[in-house]
Formats: structure tokens, C-alpha cells, sequence
């Protein structure tokens, strides 16, 4: 790494997860996700190197090669790993950037926790990167990164892409090192959003905040034009397109179906965190039931909830609440052999993910708040069969595209919502494929090649464009 990367990306995590070959050797493979398979080409044509941290505690490991990337990994010590990962990124910032539906946490030992790794990343990245190289910081756990690596490397181009929601400036308020974070953030040439709506809150927040001139979405900072836009991130079209068309997949598809009965299958697939809205989707299903608008044998629920946190106060009571809920509903309304909610702990691999998505009719997604919601897109990329229905909540970053073919919920008003599950679940084949062919166009456009794309040549072509100022 003599004349270092001309691109870097800073990631908390590492692309690669550790596993046991057949041989019993351990082994790295590539993570699932469109965000690695989007990025790993562009690694590979520009001598990329990708900086994180593998996932264990204290564990020191040198650069490696992996899947034709560079890998740098970044230690992190269990405490760092309590009170930077769990505490900082995990307790105060995601309730905090998600509408604050759990209470965050401040603390300021996590405070400097959050501070000393993010410094970490920010010289690993000084040290890899070649001369005016392209670094791209990713997400919540690192927004300091930017300010940091600029003080350190000023000949950098510095793009930054939050893939959570930005809170509004009444939200964003309460955070003791408000000013810190933002500084942090302007440290960047280019920072990226899901939505135009989290770009606004941003720029109005340097306004107010740092008393920062602005144009439109341009903030003048340091003698520097840092550009806030939106770039809504997207699903791999062509992996899904071609395990939809292989036949184990569809076998596997079949035997779902024939597992399930007659009954009309919805479907829902989330890490367990409280931001998702499991339990009011469960608590609409459950009710459908207590109407008699449902009959046992008529519906059933698969909810995959991969556990996620589980170290995080918040996530191990919402685990207890959902498993609670669950058991009362099967209690009730199932019988021997035949729960009417199969709710599963595991992590899937992406051919029996395509599978359940085939196997769906309803897929419920009811985030309170969600920055994008991969598993929207995910679930309409597979339906070349214009088969199935999406039920949506208004409040994820997928809605703005896909609002015209799903059917919207406002998660919170639980009414609504299994009038909503009702419509979708009594929807006739010709309006399911009207609705499912208009979300299709907007996937298939707009997958996760282009929204890297659209990222990088953003970050390549610095538009000096200096214009009236706003702020006056
Ligand atoms: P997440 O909050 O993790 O992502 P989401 O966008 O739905 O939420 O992505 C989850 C991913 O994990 C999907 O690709 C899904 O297929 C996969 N997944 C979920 N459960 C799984 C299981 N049991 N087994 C295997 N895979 C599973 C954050 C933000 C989102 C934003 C993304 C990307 O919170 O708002 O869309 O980043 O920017």
C-alpha cells in the first residue's frame, strides 16, 4: 500500500463475515447486501481499500485481501464496543435519528468513546488513502469522521451517506454535542441522505445552529461549499432477478406453500428493533382475529425477526413484548401443528429470503420510522409475477417511491391498519398486478448500481456554483 488507494470507503463494519469452511477452517465471506455488492466493483476498478472493524472485540488483525478488496480492519476493545457501538451509535443516536420512539441515552462516557473510535477510523483512513484520493464515510457511527480526516488530510475528496433518517432540528436539539456532530458532518464535500426532507433538516440546522450562509442545499463552511443532497438507496435488481429464476428457489417456494396450508400468507422480515413497528403489525393481526374478520385457517403471519442489539436494554424488552404478543395470538386463535403466527429468530441466506418473498401475498412493512427499507424494494424486485401486495408505512423512505402501488399505513393508528391488512389481503390479481408493475418501474430503474453512481459522480464533479445567499 505504498502510494495508497486512490478510493476508501470507512465503514463501522468490515464487508466480510467470518465462517467455517467444510474443512473447519475459518474463513471470510463477503457480507449479504446490496450496499457490499454495489461498492465492491467500484473497489475493485479504483485499487479501493475498505476500512472497519470485523465484529469481534479486541481482536488486532493486519490489512488483508478478500474478494479482490483490501481490508483494514479496526480494533475495538469490548468496552469501546459497549460504549461507542451499543452505547453512542446504539442507545443514543438511532432512537434520537428515529423520532426519539425509544428515549435516547446520554452519557458522556460513551460521549468519548464515540469520539476516540471515530478518531481511529479517521487516521486508518489518513494513513490508506492516495493523494486526493476519494474516501467515502458510511453512516451514524461515524459523522465526526469527515471533520476529523479533513484536518488531517485536506488534499482529500470527502463524501459522507447517512443510510438512517435525519431528525428534525426540534429532535436533533436535545443532543448535548449537537454542534460537535454537525462540525463533524461539515467536514465533508458531499453529504448524502435517503430523502430530500433529511437534506433540508440538515442545511436548516447548520443555519441555526452555526449560523452557517447556505444556498439552496449548499452550505459555505470554512472557506468550502459542502453539497447536501438526497440520494435514496436501492436493492441489487440483478441478484434477486436471478435467484427468482432459479429452480431450488422455486422449489423451496412450492414447499413453503404446501407448509402453509391453504391460507393466505403475509409476510414480514426485520431485524428485531423497535423502530420496525412488529408489534403494532402483531397487534393488528392479532385484532383481525378478535373481530372475526380473520378465521383461523383463513391467514397467517410469518414474522422473521433476525435478533439485533440484543445486548441494548431496549431491544431484550422488545424481544420479551413481541414473543409475548405472539404466544397470546397462537393461544388463542392456533391450533396443534398450525400457528397462525410463525415467528422465526434465524438469519436467512438470500435464496431462502427470495423464496419467502415468492411465497408472500401481503408483505407488511410498518416501520415508525425507517430511513429507506431495503425489504420493500427487495420483496418487489421479486415479483416478476406481479403476484402479491406490499403494505407500507408512511413513514419509511421507501413510501416516496412506492406509494403509488402500495398500500400506505400510518403504522400508529392500528384501525387503519387492518383495514389497510383487510384491502391488501382482499385485493383482486388485476389490481394486484396494476399496483406491483408500478413499484416494479421505479426498483428496476433506480437499483443500487445507479444510487452509487449517482453518489460518486456527485463526489467527483465539485460544482463551485456560488449564488445568492439565502441566509440573508
Ligand atoms: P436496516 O435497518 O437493517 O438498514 P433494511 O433497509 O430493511 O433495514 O435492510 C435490512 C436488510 O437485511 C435487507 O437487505 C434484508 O433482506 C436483510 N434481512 C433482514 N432480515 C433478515 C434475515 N432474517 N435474514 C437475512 N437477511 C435479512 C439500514 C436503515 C434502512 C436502510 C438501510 C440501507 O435502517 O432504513 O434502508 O440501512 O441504507
Amino acid at each position: 500500500m505504498s502510494r495508497g488507494s486512490e478510493f476508501v470507503v470507512v465503514a463501522n463494519r468490515l464487508p466480510v463475515d467470518r465462517t467455517v469452511g467444510a474443512d473447519g477452517v475459518p474463513r471470510w465471506r463477503r457480507s449479504p447486501g446490496g450496499l457490499v455488492s454495489a461498492i465492491a466493483p467500484v473497489m475493485r476498478r479504483r485499487k479501493g481499500t475498505w476500512i472497519g472493524w470485523t465484529g469481534a472485540p479486541d481482536e488486532e488483525l493486519e490489512p488483508f485481501e478478500e474478494d479482490g478488496m483490501e481490508l483494514y480492519p479496526i480494533a475495538q476493545s469490548a468496552r469501546e464496543v459497549e460504549l461507542y457501538y451499543e452505547g453512542f451509535s446504539n442507545a443514543t443516536l438511532w432512537p434520537l435519528y428515529h423520532d426519539v420512539v425509544a428515549p435516547p441515552v446520554y452519557d458522556r462516557s460513551m460521549w468519548d468513546a464515540y469520539v476516540r473510535v471515530n478518531r481511529r477510523f479517521a487516521e486508518a483512513a489518513a494513513k490508506v488513502a492516495a493523494r486526493d484520493g476519494l474516501v467515502w464515510v458510511q453512516d451514524y457511527q461515524l459523522q465526526l469522521v469527515p471533520r476529523m480526516l479533513r484536518e488531517l488530510r485536506p488534499d482529500l475528496r470527502i463524501g459522507f451517506f447517512l443510510h438512517i433518517p435525519f431528525p428534525p432540528l426540534e429532535l436533533f436539539w436535545q443532543l448535548p454535542w449537537r454542534r460537535q456532530i454537525l462540525e463533524g458532518l461539515l467536514g465533508a464535500d458531499l453529504v448524502g441522505f435517503q430523502l430530500p426532507g433529511a437534506a433540508a433538516n440538515f442545511v436548516r440546522l447548520c443555519r441555526r445552529l452555526l449560523e452557517a450562509r447556505y444556498v439552496k442545499q449548499d452550505v459555505f463552511w470554512d472557506d468550502r461549499v459542502v453539497r447536501a443532497r438526497a440520494f435514496p438507496i436501492s436493492v441489487d435488481v440483478g441478484e434477486l432477478n436471478d435467484l427468482v429464476g432459479r429452480s431450488d428457489v422455486q422449489e423451496r417456494v412450492q414447499e413453503i406453500r404446501a407448509d402453509l396450508g391453504d391460507a393466505t400468507v403475509l409476510l414480514g422480515v426485520d431485524r428485531l428493533d423497535y423502530t420496525k413497528g412488529i408489534t403494532q403489525r402483531l397487534q393488528a393481526f392479532g385484532e383481525l382475529f378478535d373481530d372475526g374478520r380473520l378465521k383461523p385457517g383463513q391467514a397467517v403471519f410469518v414474522q422473521i425477526a433476525t435478533p439485533s442489539r440484543e445486548r441494548v436494554e431496549q431491544y431484550q424488552l422488545l424481544r420479551e413484548e413481541i414473543e409475548q404478543q405472539v404466544g397470546r395470538i397462537n393461544g388463542e386463535y392456533g391450533e396443534i401443528g398450525f400457528p397462525v403466527v410463525h415467528y422465526l429468530h434465524s438469519s436467512y441466506d438470500r435464496a431462502e429470503l427470495t423464496a419467502l418473498y415468492l411465497a408472500a401475498d401481503v408483505m407488511v412493512v410498518t416501520p415508525l420510522r425507517d430511513g429507506m427499507n431495503l425489504v420493500a424494494k427487495e420483496y418487489v424486485a421479486c415479483r416478476k409475477d406481479l403476484r402479491g401486495t406490499l403494505v407500507l408505512s408512511e413513514f419509511t423512505g421507501a413510501a416516496a417511491e412506492l406509494k403509488r402501488g402500495a398500500f400506505q399505513v400510518n403504522p400508529y393508528d392500528i384501525d387503519g391498519l387492518k383495514s389497510t391488512l383487510m384491502d391488501a389481503l382482499e385485493a383482486e390479481p388485476a389490481e394486484q398486478a396494476r399496483r406491483m408493475r408500478t413499484m416494479r418501474r421505479r426498483v428496476i430503474e433506480n437499483d443500487v448500481d445507479r444510487w452509487a453512481h449517482a453518489f460518486l459522480s456527485e463526489l467527483e464533479n465539485p460544482a463551485a456554483r456560488p449564488g445568492r445567499d439565502e441566509s440573508e
